[in-house]
């Protein structure tokens, strides 16, 4: 966790001419299962982790927001608050801070734009699906809300600023769900949550006490920028598709008024439909094992270009089609498994948990597509070095595994991972910290200020 003292200190070094800052923080999270659902408004499992991003702040007389790194990691960025705040080139970093800062002015519906000087320090391993970025959102948010003399509660709920930042974080371009800026404002200290969505709410569900949670870096990053983001919102995006063609099937043959505004709804909504008919009617929706563009447009009574400007962007076609059935299967398999989780954890089941978990890491890999070999790998030997459970998390591409662990067996699994996967591989890459690539994760308070 941050060192707020050296933050302090670097903040008035920094800025010698500014008032005393105020400072916030907000945590990482690891998801423990409920992979790639949280944008079709399906449930999720994740928990805080004991790793943050600190915000020192203060006011400015004029409208430029000031951003600076206490370790001078990233460069230093500056931009003049206002009602249309232009991003970034995509990877900059001030666009997290951008897009809280417009998230807020549009919500409060701000007239007089104010500045502020603002240092960040932050020990979360970045780019590896432990949500770095949306911590610094939020933790921006936070920091900004204070500016506009709001305060966290009375003028906007922890609810509603979860669900601003998660709107706020897509001004970065991503498409994704509110799992991380939720768990972020919302978890706690002792307990992981299950986050629901449409409404947004959360329910505290500790882990079993015989298991602990260890996080393995897979060394291969996974930043959501560039093609990685592309491959991000492949997901966001061909469930738009999925959801269209599922609630046209709906229309055709149960009733011609049923609207699905995500594929969530199938089960949640008013349609509550069981395991059995979900199946089946992805079965009847995607008979075959890829559905192309122009399939999707005869079924729609669409053209290709309709619903390419509707849903998929600039989503490429593959040659054999998209894989729809499989993504929606996956969709239909980790929402049963998120809800199964929950009630196993609050079973105090490890052992079950721990199945759950290797399931999802099989549904992630084969219909969503979203391992790669380095995961696989640490999947698999955590597995055969006694994990209860062990899974990719996050948005996958590489990033980390999340892996249940039989609490009195940490160290040792630790130090077999460390000389299975780590000893080679960081030969060549000496300059990653130890901490940053296998970490023992507790639970830690949402955000808030310190
Ligand atoms: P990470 O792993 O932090 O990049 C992303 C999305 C989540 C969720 C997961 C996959 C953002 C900010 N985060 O998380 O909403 O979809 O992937 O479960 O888009």
């Amino acid at each position: 966790m941050t060192d707020v003292e050296k933050l302090i200190a670097a903040f008035n070094n920094t800025f010698p001419d500014a008032p005393a800052p105020r400072v916030c923080r907000a945590p990482g999270r690891v998801n423990l299962i409920g992979e790639h659902t949280d944008y079709n408004g399906l449930p999720v499992l994740p928990m805080t982790i004991d790793r943050d991003v600190a915000v020192a702040f203060a006011p400015r007389p004029d409208s430029t927001i000031r951003l600076r790194s206490s370790t001078h990691d990233y460069p230093e960025r500056e931009f003049v608050n206002g009602p249309d705040i232009v991003p970034s080139e995509g990877g900059i970093w001030d666009n997290y801070c951008k897009a809280a800062v417009q998230g807020l002015n549009h919500h409060f519906d701000v007239s007089r734009f104010p500045g502020m000087d603002m240092c960040v320090a932050g020990d979360i391993p970045t780019a590896v699906g432990l949500s770095s970025s949306s911590a610094l959102v939020v933790a921006c948010a936070l920091a900004y809300l204070a500016l506009l003399g709001k305060t966290l509660e009375s003028d906007i709920t922890r609810l509603e600023l979860a669900e601003l930042a998660a709107d706020a974080e897509r001004y970065v371009g991503t498409r994704g769900g509110g799992m991380d800026q939720a768990i972020i404002l919302l978890g706690d200290k002792g307990a992981a949550c299950k986050i629901d969505f449409y409404p947004l709410r959360a329910e505290r569900v500790s882990l079993p006490q015989d298991g602990a949670i260890v996080i393995c870096n897979s060394l291969v990053k996974a930043a959501k920028s560039g093609n990685m983001l592309h491959r991000y919102n492949e997901g966001p995006l061909t469930c738009r598709l999925i959801r269209a063609m599922v609630e046209k099937h709906l229309q055709e043959h149960w009733d011609p008024e049923i609207e699905i505004n995500c594929l969530g709804a199938l089960w949640n909504g008013m349609l509550c439909l069981t395991d059995r008919e979900a199946e089946s009617v992805f079965e009847q929706t995607f008979p075959g094992k890829t559905t192309t563009l122009s399939e999707a447009g005869t079924f729609l009574g669409l053209s290709p270009e309709a619903i390419r400007e509707r849903w998929l962007e600039d989503l490429e076609e593959p040659k054999e089609g998209f894989r729809l059935k499989a993504r929606a299967r996956h969709q239909r398999t980790e929402y049963r498994r998120v809800e199964s989780a929950r009630d196993m954890m609050l079973a105090g089941d490890a052992a079950a948990l721990g199945e759950l978990m290797n399931a999802s890491h099989q549904s992630c890999a084969e219909d969503y597509r979203i391992s790669c070999p380095e995961l696989d790998t640490l999947v698999a030997l955590a597995r055969q070095e006694g994990a209860l459970g062990a899974r990719l998390t996050g948005a996958g591409f590489g990033g980390c595994t999340v892996n249940l662990v039989p609490a009195g067996e940490v160290e040792r699994f630790c130090e077999s991972i460390e000389h299975a996967y780590y000893r080679e591989r960081l030969a060549q890459q000496t300059s990653v910290p130890r901490r940053d690539y296998i970490l023992r994760a507790e639970t830690s308070p949402a955000a808030d200020y310190i």
